[in-house]
């Protein structure tokens, strides 16, 4: 009788722990989630008012305030707009979406901004790809830009 409660006990321990090896490989995907790098001001989601926006701006040459001025979310770590910047930086080559060799923002600021805002196929990509680019189909570029929601 013993023995078996003992097998029991085990068992239940067993169990524990693979319950909670569990929900910590389920937090850590969610945490993963949240480090997109197009979260350009870190508030752990990416959302095209902010961020898609932060994005285009910085495409078309602003800096500083004129960059981030009622954009930031406002549950946003507080960060600057040199932060901004660099992180907007960071994201270099990845950020020309029609891979045409060039970070423009009519086409790729454009494509991004639309991707976060839900569009797909043609009303993702119609008038916004640059006539060299390397990406030219919605499949492609959504899956470039679906990269680029995944973590570092
Ligand atoms: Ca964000
Ligand atoms: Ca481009």
């Amino acid at each position: 009788m013993l023995v078996l409660l003992n097998r029991s006990v085990k068992f239940l321990v067993v169990i524990m722990l693979s319950l909670c090896m569990i929900s910590i490989s389920y937090a850590e995907a969610d945490r993963a989630e949240k480090m997109s790098i197009l979260d350009i001001d870190a508030d752990g989601d990416v959302d095209a008012p902010t961020d898609g926006l932060l994005i285009l701006r910085s495409m078309f040459g602003l800096t500083d305030d004129a960059l981030t001025t009622g954009l930031v979310a406002s549950d946003a770590a507080s960060i600057s707009s040199v932060d901004i910047e660099s992180r907007i930086t960071m994201l270099g080559d990845l950020a020309d979406i029609d891979g045409n060799g060039n970070i423009d923002a009519l086409t790729d600021g454009l494509l991004t901004l639309r991707y976060l805002l839900g569009r797909e196929g043609n009303t993702l990509v119609a008038g916004v790809v640059a006539a060299d680019a390397t990406r030219t189909t919605a499949v492609d570029i959504e899956a470039h830009l679906k990269t680029l929601m995944l973590a570092l």
